[in-house]
C-alpha cells in the first residue's frame, strides 16, 4: 500500500500515531527541514576556514572558492572523502572482528568460540597462513594478525585482491589502484582533499576508488569472513519481521546498530535460563529479542532472530512503548533516539567505545567480558519491563528466509560434492535467467520508505533478472513478503523454473551492509565458473541503491564500480550534480577506466529500463540468446514435470 511516505501500512500507522501525538520522527523532521540547495549539489566547500564557499552563480566555469579551488574540485574533493568515511565505517568493523578473533584464539575473549572451522581454513588459505599440523586456536592468531595486515599495508597492496578475477586485478594494477593498507589509503584521501594539495577532479576520483577498494575488498570482505568464523556461515534459516515481532507480555530488547560481537553474545544471555527466571520473577512470561538495521542482519541471519524492521523502523518501534532496551552499538543510529525514548520508559543503551550518545545509559561492551557485559544488558533490561506504561504493538508480521552465504548458493547449486556455480551461469547462458541485480542499501525519508526497493525487486524478478541483496533493502523486501519462496509468483518464467529446480528464492538475503563482500565474492565465482567472459564487467549485472542516505552506500557503490559494476543510486538528486565535468568522470571516465561507472537516477523506472539495457548489452557482448526451451534438450521437460514423473515412478 503505497503512500507517500512508505511502502509499508504498519509503518504508516506508526507514522501516523506519531503525528496525532505530536512526537517528531525521521519523516517529520524531513518534511520540515529543505536540505541545503548549495551542499545537496556538492558545491559547498567547507575543507579550510577561509570560507566555507559556495558555488552559485550562472557561470558556473568562472566560479572559484577564495583559494581558487573550481566547482569539479570541490565536488571531487566532497564525493572522496565521503567514500573514504564510509570505507572507514565499514574496515574500522572488520578490525575489531579481526582483533576479536585474536583474543578468542588465545582464550581471552569470553562467550566465543570458533565455530565455523572450514571456513577457518578457506580464509587462512587467501592470507597466506599455514594450516597443516596445527591446532585451530594457531591458526585463528595467524589469520587474525594477517588480516591486521590488511589495516597496516604501507606498501604493496593488500592480500584479499587476489580473491578477484585475474583480469580484475591485472585492471587495477595497471591504473596503480590496487590498494595499500586500509589506513594509508584513508589517510591518503584525507590528505590529498584538503586545503591546496590534490586538485585535479580525475585524480582525486582515481584515488576515491583505490580508498572504496580498502572497503569491499579489505576490511568489509574481513569482517563477513572472521564473522563466518566467529558466528557460523550463514545458511538458509525462516524468520519473522516487522514491528508485530515484539511482543506485550515478554521483555522486549531490540538490538540496533552493525557489529555482531556484543549481539551474538545478548542472544546467548537472552536464552539463559537464569534470565528467563529473572524476567519471569519480573512478571514477564520470556525474553523477546529483535533487532533494527544491519545488526538485526547479522542476528538473522546466522540466528533466526526477528528483525523489527528496516533504518526507518527505529524511531517506529519506540513508539510502541513496548520496548525495554534499545541496545545500539555504531552506525546509523539516530540521535533522536535519546530524545524519544524518554517519552517512553525505553533505556536507550549505548555500547561502544567510540559512540556515546549524551543522556543515555552506557554499558561499554569488551570483548574480554562480553558475556558478562551481554547478561547485565539483558537485566537492565528486564529490570526495566515493571515501567512500561500502555503499549501498542501493531498487527502484522511477514515471514521471511534468511541467511545465504556464496558457500551455501553453491552447495545448493551443484550440491555436496559438485557444489559450484555451474548451474547458475548455465541458467544465464541458457537466458532462463537473464542477469543478476544486486539491490542494497539504505532507507532515506526523502524518498518513500521501501517503496524503490520493493517496485525494482519486483520488476527485475518478473523480468528473469536474479535478485540479491543486503543491508535495509533485503529488510525492505522482507517486509513486502519478497523473501519468500512464495515471491516466485511474480517471478518471469525462466526465473521461477532455476528457483524451483534448484530451491531457491527468487530474492536472496545475503545478509548485512558489510556481506556486501559476499556479493563480490559471488561475482567473481561466476567469473571463475566459466562461460561468462573473464571479469566481473563481462558479467550481466547490475548494482542498485534506491533508497541510500550513509557515506557507507557511496564507498559500497564506489568498490562495485572499480570491480567493473554499473551502479546506479535512486532516490535523490546526485550529491555531485552540480558538476557536469564530476558526472562525466564518474560516468563516462570511470567506464572507460574500469568497466564501471556511478549514475545517479532518481526515478526508478529509469533505473529499471538503464539496468535492463545494460543487461542487454551484456548478454550481447557475450553472445547469449534468449531461452529457447527446446535448444538444449530433444524435449524440453519442465521441472514439475519431472518431479510429477519421479513421484509416478516411487508408486508404482
Ligand atoms: S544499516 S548503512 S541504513 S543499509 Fe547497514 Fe541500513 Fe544503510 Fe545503515
Amino acid at each position: 500500500m503505497p503512500n507517500s511516505k512508505t511502502w509499508d501500512p504498519i509503518a504508516q500507522s506508526m507514522i501516523e500515531k506519531a503525528n496525532e501525538q505530536g512526537f517528531s520522527t525521521a519523516f517529520s523532521r524531513a518534511e520540515a527541514m529543505k536540505p541545503c540547495p548549495i551542499g545537496r549539489g556538492g558545491s559547498c566547500c567547507s575543507f579550510c576556514f577561509m570560507g566555507p564557499c559556495r558555488m552559485v552563480g550562472k557561470n558556473r566555469e568562472e566560479l572559484a572558492g577564495i583559494c581558487g579551488a573550481r566547482p569539479a574540485t570541490i565536488a571531487a574533493r566532497n564525493l572522496a572523502r565521503w567514500i573514504a568515511a564510509g570505507a572507514a565505517s565499514h574496515s574500522d568493523h572488520g578490525r575489531d572482528m579481526a582483533i576479536a578473533l585474536r583474543e578468542t584464539a588465545k582464550g581471552k575473549a569470553q562467550g566465543y568460540e570458533i565455530k565455523d572451522v572450514k571456513k577457518l581454513y578457506a580464509t587462512a588459505k587467501y592470507l597466506g597462513v599455514k594450516v597443516e599440523d596445527r591446532t585451530k586456536e594457531e591458526i585463528a592468531i595467524d589469520v587474525a594478525n594477517a588480516a591486521l595486515e590488511v589495516w597496516k599495508g604501507q606498501e604493496g597492496e593488500i592480500v584479499c585482491l587476489s580473491r578477484a578475477p585475474k583480469r580484475r586485478q591485472e585492471i587495477w594494477r595497471s591504473l596503480g589502484i590496487a590498494p595499500r593498507g586500509v589506513d594509508r589509503e584513508i589517510v591518503e584521501t584525507l590528505h590529498r582533499t584538503g586545503m591546496g594539495t590534490d586538485q585535479d577532479p580525475e585524480h582525486i576520483l582515481m584515488h576515491a576508488l583505490r580508498a572504496s577498494m580498502t572497503d569491499g575488498w579489505g576490511g568489509s570482505m574481513i569482517a563477513t569472513d572472521i564473522g563466518d568464523i566467529l558466528f557460523g556461515t550463514p545458511k538458509p534459516v525462516r524468520s519473522k519481521v516487522n514491528l508485530g515481532v515484539l511482543k506485550e507480555d515478554e521483555v522486549n530488547i531490540v538490538v540496533h546498530g552493525h557489529e555482531p560481537l556484543l549481539s551474538e553474545m545478548i542472544v546467548l544471555a537472552a536464552s539463559d535460563p537464569e534470565s528467563i527466571e529473572y524476567a519471569k520473577s519480573k512478571g514477564a512470561n520470556g525474553i523477546n529479542l529483535a533487532g533494527i538495521c544491519c545488526t538485526a542482519n547479522e542476528v538473522l541471519m546466522r540466528q533466526g532472530v526477528p528483525s523489527a524492521g528496516n533504518f526507518l523502523n527505529q524511531e517506529l518501534s519506540i513508539l510502541t512503548g513496548a520496548v525495554d532496551a534499545m541496545v545500539v552499538d555504531v552506525q546509523c543510529v539516530m540521535q533522536a533516539l535519546q530524545g524519544l525514548s524518554t517519552k517512553f520508559h525505553t533505556k536507550l543503551i549505548t555500547t561502544s567505545k567510540k559512540a556515546k550518545i549524551t543522556g543515555a545509559t552506557h554499558i561499554q561492551f569488551d570483548e574480554h567480558k562480553a558475556l558478562s557485559i551481554a547478561k547485565l544488558i539483558v537485566k537492565t533490561a528486564i529490570d526495566n519491563y515493571p515501567n512500561r506504561g500502555k503499549s501498542e504493538i501493531p498487527e502484522g508480521l511477514d515471514d521471511l528466509v534468511a541467511g545465504f552465504s556464496h558457500e551455501y548458493i553453491s552447495y545448493m547449486l551443484g550440491g555436496i560434492y559438485r557444489a559450484s556455480f555451474r548451474a547458475l551461469n548455465d541458467a544465464i547462458i541458457e537466458g532462463r535467467i537473464k542477469g543478476v541485480a544486486g539491490i542494497v542499501g539504505c532507507n532515506n525519508p526523502r524518498t518513500v520508505q521501501d517503496q524503490g526497493h520493493n517496485y525494482l525487486t519486483r520488476e527485475f524478478i518478473s523480468r528473469d533478472v536474479l535478485v540479491v541483496q543486503t543491508g535495509c533493502g533485503a529488510i525492505a523486501s522482507a517486509k513486502a513478503g519478497l523473501l519468500t519462496p512464495e515471491a516466485l509468483q511474480y517471478a518471469g518464467p525462466g526465473l521461477r523454473e532455476v528457483c524451483e529446480a534448484v530451491g531457491i528464492p527468487p530474492v536472496i538475503h545475503l545478509g548485512s551492509c558489510v556481506d556486501n563482500s559476499r556479493i563480490l565474492t559471488i561475482a567473481t565465482n561466476m567469473v571463475t565458473e566459466g562461460g561468462l567472459g573473464d571479469d566481473i564487467a563481462d558479467l550481466p549485472a547490475v548494482g542498485i541503491a534506491p533508497e541510500w542516505m550513509h557515506e557507507k552506500a557511496l564507498s559500497i557503490g564506489a568498490y562495485f564500480v572499480a570491480s567493473g559494476v554499473y551502479v546506479l543510486f535512486g532516490g535523490g538528486e546526485s550529491p555531485v550534480g552540480d558538476s557536469a565535468e564530476v558526472t562525466e568522470i564518474i560516468t563516462k571516465g570511470w567506464e572507460e577506466k574500469v568497466g564501471g561507472k556511478l549514475e545517479f537516477e532518481p526515478d526508478f523506472d529509469e533505473i529499471l529500463r538503464k539496468s535492463m539495457d545494460h543487461i542487454e548489452l551484456k548478454r550481447k557482448a557475450l553472445k547469449l540468446g534468449s531461452w529457447a526451451p527446446g535448444k538444449y534438450t530433444r524435449t524440453y521437460v519442465t521441472p514439475q514435470e519431472l518431479a510429477r514423473r519421479g513421484q509416478a515412478a516411487l508408486e508404482e
